[in-house]
């Protein structure tokens, strides 16, 4: 085995050889787990693998905090409520560059790999996109070498199991922890106390100052768990740090609840909930209270820790915004604004002029939706239950701000009103999204149509005050983990054709352009897929019980269940070629295998009943002799990030259908796009710079623009006047009860909705979307074509690297440079 470069030293204890891998595997499995082989579950054999793999990236975490507390770094703290990490295993051996020796190590002990990687629980702390992009962005701000913190809950229970029974969504809570998480080190000396509820009272202080006092109602506990994150081939381990929630030991014990041990027990137990679970919504606002208390909880935490580091550095904390870069990633930890200012005005007791400069120069906000049902607004009512010193602090800084605006927009009473941070048109709210825009010197949006979305319609009116604020930051995604550990054997096939620089550098993959004409590369390239399809068959087969054929076009469309992502025109279309076979059994139709999967949120029944229709359809085309198995439907239950790594190889094709002007990105497309499958998709977010990408002639584009989508609406939308003898047919059908058992009314909330308001403008778009439907097909029959097409796409796709994305957030944003690690040794570090 060759050692990684800069390794100081072969240790018997963290040697990177193989032989050092087994001995720490069986120490492990003999000193941590306590089991010998013939006790020993599957389990136990992936935990002892874990750990081994965990003292390798220990000597890199501790050779990084090493380098960064000596320089005193600058660093970024990426500040989010969600992170969906995925299995870390794989992903640590791919970075560390010991994947196949370990394979190998495992396989010589007698073991099979894949079982043991198959046990760990991914840790789902995420809806969607949203939380997958953290932990794309944390993976290459390692990779870049950029000092960073990760900053957000450790949900005890994470994104629910999905299952699905009698065609309909089922939800499992997801004990992730249930057999011990081996990745995270618990730092119980750097616990912080955050305080909720209460009341805020005046004082004078020692200098007879009029000051504020806050009186809480309740403390809990932030206890910090990190998980270390290595950046690829490189020394660098930056930290993901999570919160969980603890009772304090004594609050509340003797003053309050005296001799009341019910009382005490309760506080503890209430203190617990605040890390609990994940809110399962994503694009929808929950405004409960306690979403805003975990809300505060992990930022009021995350800035106390901040805080700690720079007393460990001896910075003062005027120097804050030299320090860190906070990233707000969407309004999520909006409430950091009014926190860091509290923090320095009451607690460090700096001048209110001075701490508003030092928060605005902090921190960046990222906005991630259009949508307006998903701005977040809290009641003001409760706003000021959970958080009353702040509202006081919002109040104070929207006095400021719209002091500011007066002045610049002199009478312009209704900009006021519109730019406020509270919202006064009836019951009155606090704009989480207004005070994210005020209290960060950036504002980006996630893709160039969105951005400039944001700009002239969203926040046009904080545009127009700040025009300078604003800037475009397209999405990526990291290709160590959505290509080289998804995709092994394309992996293999672009090491022979063209190196490996392209891992860490994607812009590399252009050299594949050539072998787009080279009949025996695109051999190959088929061969590739075509294994990759056949695996995954086979994983349907066990998963549902369904026999796909790799030969037919394997069709994925697999994201969260929204009707703006409209799955529902994808089944619609698959019922028009079902009902097309019916009327001519013989017509010459290229056979397809639909794949859909995604979660809905549990309170979504539109998502849950289009979930049940596509289960529903499937049982009736899947079985239909008629068909001849040229149709096949599949909902593959749990999409999650180990199922997506199994599905985008796949994928041929790939759905990204949203309504013009509602998906702010996307980042699944660009996972499709690079492991070689073709899109069928609108001009919406991150489409159209794949397009743009990878040439219009290798793209399937359909559908109304952003800008018709607008003008459709605002001219009156009537889905009727869209209605074609095809799609009369289709509603006829499933209303007729035939996909429900003669149930003529089960998906009437669907057809109905569809009928009358069609909000997001699925039969205007049914239409364009069939004939393109038809171009796919007959793409897919020519083959080489197919191919040359598929190569392009993979070639062209560097730009989604989420490496770049970094980049740009780096250069414009952050301002944070990279810092190498040295390796250390154990000696280096002696006590
Ligand atoms: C997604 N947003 C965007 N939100 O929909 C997607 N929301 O276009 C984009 O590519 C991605 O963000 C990354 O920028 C979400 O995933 C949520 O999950 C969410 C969660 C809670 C509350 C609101």
């Amino acid at each position: 085995m060759k050692p990684v470069e800069n390794e100081p030293y072969e240790d018997e204890r963290t040697a990177l050889t193989k032989e050092a891998f087994k001995r720490a595997f069986l120490d492990n499995l003999f000193y941590v787990q306590g089991k010998f082989p013939a006790l020993a579950t599957q389990n136990d054999y992936y935990q002892a693998l874990a750990c081994a793999v965990r003292d390798r990236l220990l000597q890199r975490w501790i050779s990084t905090a090493a380098a960064y507390t000596k320089q005193g770094s600058r660093t970024v703290a990426y500040f989010s409520a969600e992170f969906l990490m995925g299995p870390h295993l794989g992903n640590n051996l791919i970075n560390l560059g010991i994947y196949a020796q370990v394979r190998e190590a495992i396989a010589e002990l007698g073991l099979d790999f894949d079982t043991l990687l198959r046990q760990e629980e991914e840790p789902g702390l995420g809806n969607g996109g949203l939380g997958r992009l953290a932990a794309c962005f944390i993976d290459s701000l390692a990779t870049l070498e950029i000092p960073s913190l990760g900053y957000g809950i450790r949900y005890e229970f994470g994104i629910f199991h999905q299952e699905i029974v009698d065609g309909w969504q089922m939800e499992r809570t997801d004990k992730w922890l249930r057999f011990g998480n081996p990745w995270e080190i618990l730092r119980p000396e750097w616990a912080v106390e955050v305080r909720l509820g209460g009341h805020t009272e005046q004082y004078r202080d020692e200098h007879e100052r009029l000051r504020i006092r806050w009186v809480p109602g309740k403390v809990v506990v932030g206890v910090p768990y990190d998980t270390p994150i290595l950046g690829y081939r490189n020394n660098t381990a930056n930290t993901l740090r999570l919160w969980k929630a603890e009772a304090p030991e004594s609050f509340d014990f003797s003053t309050f609840n005296r001799g009341d041990y019910g009382g005490a027990v309760r506080q503890k137990v209430w203190s617990e909930t605040l890390s609990k679970v994940l809110y399962p919504n994503d694009e929808q606002i929950q405004g409960k209270t306690l979403r805003l208390e975990q809300q505060y909880f992990f930022v009021s935490a995350s800035l106390q820790d901040m805080m700690r580091i720079m007393r460990v550095q001896k910075l003062p904390l005027e120097r804050f915004h030299e320090k860190f870069a906070v990233q707000l990633n969407d309004t999520h930890p909006a409430i950091a604004v009014a926190e860091l200012m509290r923090l320095l005005v009451d607690e460090h007791v700096l001048p209110w002029e001075q701490a508003w400069d030092i928060t605005c120069k902090t921190f960046s906000y990222t906005n991630h939706t259009l949508l307006p049902e998903a701005l977040e607004c809290w009641p003001l009512e409760l706003f000021k239950s959970v958080l009353p010193r702040h509202l006081d602090i919002i109040y104070e800084i929207n006095a400021r701000f719209l002091d500011e605006v007066r002045i610049r927009f002199y009478g312009d009473e209704s900009r006021l009103v519109r730019l406020s941070l509270i919202d006064e048109n009836g019951e009155r709210y606090v704009r989480m999204a207004h005070l994210a825009c005020v209290g960060s010197h950036t504002i980006n949006g996630v893709a160039e149509l969105h951005s400039e979305l944001l700009k002239h319609d969203v926040l046009k009116d904080f545009y127009e005050m700040w025009p300078h604020k604003f800037s475009n930051k397209t999405n990526g995604v990291t290709p160590r983990r959505w290509m080289a550990l998804s995709n092994p054997r394309l992996t293999n096939l672009l090491g022979d054709a063209i190196g490996d620089a392209w891992i860490k550098n994607l812009d590399e993959l252009i050299e594949l352009e050539p072998l787009a004409d080279d009949a025996a590369f695109r051999q190959r390239w088929r061969e590739i897929k075509h294994a990759n399809k056949v695996e995954f068959a086979a994983f349907v087969k066990e998963r549902n019980g369904i026999a796909i054929d790799p030969q037919s076009l394997f069709d994925v469309q697999v994201k969260r269940i929204h009707e703006y992502k409209r799955q529902h025109l994808n089944i619609l279309h698959v019922i028009a070629l079902y009902h097309r076979l019916r009327s001519d059994p013989n017509a010459d139709i290229q056979p397809r295998t639909f794949i859909f999967g995604g979660k809905a949120a549990p309170a979504y029944h539109l998502a849950k009943l289009i979930i049940k229709l596509i289960n529903s359809v499937a049982d009736v085309v899947n079985r239909d002799p008629a068909v001849n198995d040229r149709l096949k439907v599949v909902f593959l239950p749990n999409f999650n990030v180990t199922n997506g790594q199994r599905v985008y190889p796949a994928a041929e094709l790939s759905e990204q259908i949203s309504t013009a002007g509602k998906e702010a990105s996307g980042t699944g497309n660009m996972k499709f796009s690079m492991n070689g499958a073709l899109t069928i998709g609108t001009m919406d977010g991150a489409n159209i710079e794949i397009r743009q990408e990878v040439g219009a002639e290798n793209f399937f584009l359909f559908g109304l623009t952003a800008e018709q989508v607008a003008q459709t609406k605002a001219r009156g939308y009537r889905p009727l006047d869209h209605m074609t003898p095809e799609l009369q047919e289709v509603i006829s059908l499933i209303n007729s009860g035939f996909f429900s058992r003669g149930d003529t009314e089960l998906f009437r909330a669907l057809t109905d909705g569809l009928l009358w308001h069609d909000p997001y403008l699925v039969f205007a778009d049914f239409e364009s979307y069939s004939e393109c439907q038809l171009q796919v097909s007959k793409a897919y029959r020519d083959v080489d074509r197919w191919t040359r097409m598929s190569i392009l796409n993979t070639a062209r796709s560097g730009k989604f690297s989420s490496d770049r994305t970094i980049r740009e957030y780096g250069a414009d944003i952050w301002r944070a440079p990279s810092v190498p690690v040295r390796l250390l040794s154990q000696q280096d570090v002696k006590v």
